[in-house]
This record gives C-alpha cells, sequence and structure tokens, in this order.
C-alpha cells in the first residue's frame, strides 16, 4: 500500500522537485498539496504549485493555498535564491487546474480527522506556518499523524543565519508548535540535504530522461545552480526538500537519530536554531528525530525514477 501524504510546500525550486517525486513514485500516494507563503508571497508560490502541476500531469490532486504570511514576525521572501517568481529559471505554463476552495489549514484537518488513524504522513517543506494553525485548531489530528518528515533546520548548521535554516527562521514560533506536539517527528535539515547535492553527473542523467518534466527539472537546476553559487559559495546546489519525500519512500536513504530537537525563540544571535541535545541516550518520551548521512545514488535514482515514470504528460 502506498503512504498516503499531504506535502505543504512554497515552491521554490527544489519544494517544485519534491512534487514531481512524490507524483511520481508508486509508493508515496499524494492525497494533497497545500502552500504556504516563503520562498515568495502565498500568490506567487500557489500559482507555481498549479503550474508544475501541470507540467507533472497532476490530476485527481487536491491543491488549497495557505497561510499569507508567518504566526507573529514579518513575512520574509528568499528572492536571491529563488529569483521574483519564486521559480524563476523555466517558463512557467498558465495553470489549468483549480484551487480547493479550502484554506490549506481545513483541508489539512479535514484530511486527516477523514482519513484512518495513522493513514497520513504529513511533508512541509515550507515554514510551519499551516501545521502549527492546523494543531491549534484541531489538536485531534496530532495522534492520528502518522509521522511528520519535515525539510528545515539543521544541527549546527545555517543558511539564513550563521546558526539557522529558512523555513525554521521565518516562522519559529510555528515551528516550536510544530517541534513540541508529541507526533514522531524527523528533521531532514540542512544536516542531511547539504549532500543532496545535484552534481553534473546527475543533471546529465535528468537530462538524458528526454521529457518535458525532465527539462523543466534542467532548467530549475540551471537556476538553483547559479543562485547557489554566487549567493551561497556552492559549487553544485543541494537539492533540499524531495529529500523529505525520499524518506518517505525509502527510510534506508538516510540514517536517522532519535534525539530531543527544539526551536530557539528568544536568542539574539540564534533565533530560528534548531537546537538538538546530544548528552545523554533520548528519553523514552522523545518522538523527535534527525536525519544524517545521505546515500546520495539512491536518492538520485529515486528522483530519475520518478521522471522516468512521469513521462511526457502533455503528448500522452
Ligand atoms: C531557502 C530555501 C533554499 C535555499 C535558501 N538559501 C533559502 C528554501 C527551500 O525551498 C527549502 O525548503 C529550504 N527553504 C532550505 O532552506
Ligand atoms: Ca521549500
Amino acid at each position: 500500500m502506498p503512504t498516503k501524504i499531504i506535502l505543504d510546500c512554497d515552491p521554490g525550486h527544489d519544494d517544485a522537485i519534491a512534487m514531481l517525486l512524490a507524483w511520481g513514485n508508486p509508493d508515496i500516494d499524494l492525497v494533497g498539496v497545500t502552500t504556504v507563503m516563503g520562498n515568495q508571497t502565498i500568490d506567487k508560490v500557489t500559482r507555481n504549485a498549479l503550474s508544475v502541476a501541470r507540467v507533472a500531469g497532476m490530476t485527481g490532486v487536491p491543491f488549497a493555498r495557505g497561510a499569507h504570511r508567518p504566526l507573529v514576525r514579518q513575512a520574509e521572501v528568499a528572492a536571491s535564491i529563488h529569483g521574483a517568481s519564486g521559480l524563476d529559471g523555466p517558463v512557467l505554463p498558465e495553470p489549468t487546474l483549480e484551487l480547493d476552495p479550502r484554506h490549506a489549514v481545513d483541508f489539512i484537518i479535514d484530511t486527516i480527522m477523514g482519513a484512518e488513524a495513522g493513514e497520513i504522513t504529513l511533508v512541509p517543506t515550507g515554514a510551519l506556518t499551516n501545521i502549527a494553525l492546523a494543531v491549534r485548531k484541531e489538536p485531534r489530528i496530532v495522534p492520528r499523524v502518522k509521522q511528520v518528515v519535515l525539510m528545515g533546520g539543521g544541527v549546527n548548521v545555517g543558511n539564513w543565519s550563521a546558526t539557522s535554516e529558512f523555513n525554521i527562521v521565518i516562522d519559529p514560533e510555528a515551528a516550536h508548535i510544530v517541534f513540541n506536539e508529541p507526533w514522531p517527528l524527523t528533521m531532514v535539515g540542512l544536516d542531511l540535504t547539504h549532500e543532496a547535492l545535484a552534481t553534473p553527473s546527475i543533471v546529465a542523467a535528468i537530462a538524458a530522461v528526454g521529457t518535458a518534466p525532465a527539462r523543466f527539472v534542467g532548467e530549475l537546476l540551471a537556476f538553483f545552480g547559479e543562485t547557489y553559487r554566487e549567493q551561497q559559495g556552492f559549487e553544485h546546489p543541494p537539492v533540499h526538500d524531495p529529500c523529505a519525500v525520499a524518506f518517505v519512500i525509502d527510510p534506508t536513504v538516510m540514517e536517522v537519530t532519535r534525539v530531543p530537537l527544539n526551536i530557539e525563540l528568544t536568542g539574539t544571535l540564534t533565533l530560528g536554531m534548531t537546537v538538538a541535545d546530544f548528552r545523554a541516550a533520548a528519553p523514552d518520551t522523545c518522538t523527535t528525530h534527525v536525519a544524517r548521512r545521505l546515500d546520495h545514488t539512491k536518492f538520485w535514482a529515486l528522483v530519475v525514477d520518478a521522471l522516468e515514470r512521469i513521462g511526457d504528460p502533455e503528448h500522452a
């Protein structure tokens, strides 16, 4: 039985690739895509999600628009990395799918409450605003969720400040809510995703698929690679968000350690830091995990396989 997931995202180059992996992989049943502001405004990332859906030929998947700003802080976007549209590089086709009329928070609650307990996995790849709001509006979702596998944070590594990662630091209060609920939570953070580099041989393997969605990914990686070179000093770009989807598909693509994790809310230099307590064995009550050490070959094979299965939907 494929695993049912809700992908809560802010496309975003790597979010778009996470969508394609979730849609193309047979072990995932994508029951919904929800959007949250982050890499760009909520209008832009929602439109981007619908454009990606068209490129991938996604049908029968509800899309719902979510939070337009963080819980407490002012909105901040990552235009320096993802461009003015949030998904600069390829031509973005006009969306053809209609949005679900519900707010993402209500869509998430309805989907979890309407499914069997333990059936739905949440995969957030943006700020945790929607998930935090859902937990506060309907706390009964917490014991019903199978697990939360999120891209965000990092142990002793940041990308938006010296200590902090973008998805967490733009809405640290939301992250604090989500990390402190007693559901199984795996943090697929920068420790892991900085190993998910799109090297030239990976780019070539994707190009060899030879379809329109694969060319779209090639154009995404070209733009993302350029900004990562200029802004972050990376030779090849780390493709963060599909790592969280890959963990749901095959947990052996990475190593995961159970460890208490919490979010810094008051630090002057460390706001949004994901603090891991490695002093002793994790207590039995600890439900948080951190991912490290990616199997690079296995991970990228999943991405290429998903693209092969998606094929060329516009010419199907
Ligand atoms: C933000 C992102 C990526 C790189 C930078 N520098 C800033 C986005 C990605 O979409 C990913 O989900 C996460 N936030 C990585 O920090
Ligand atoms: Ca993202």
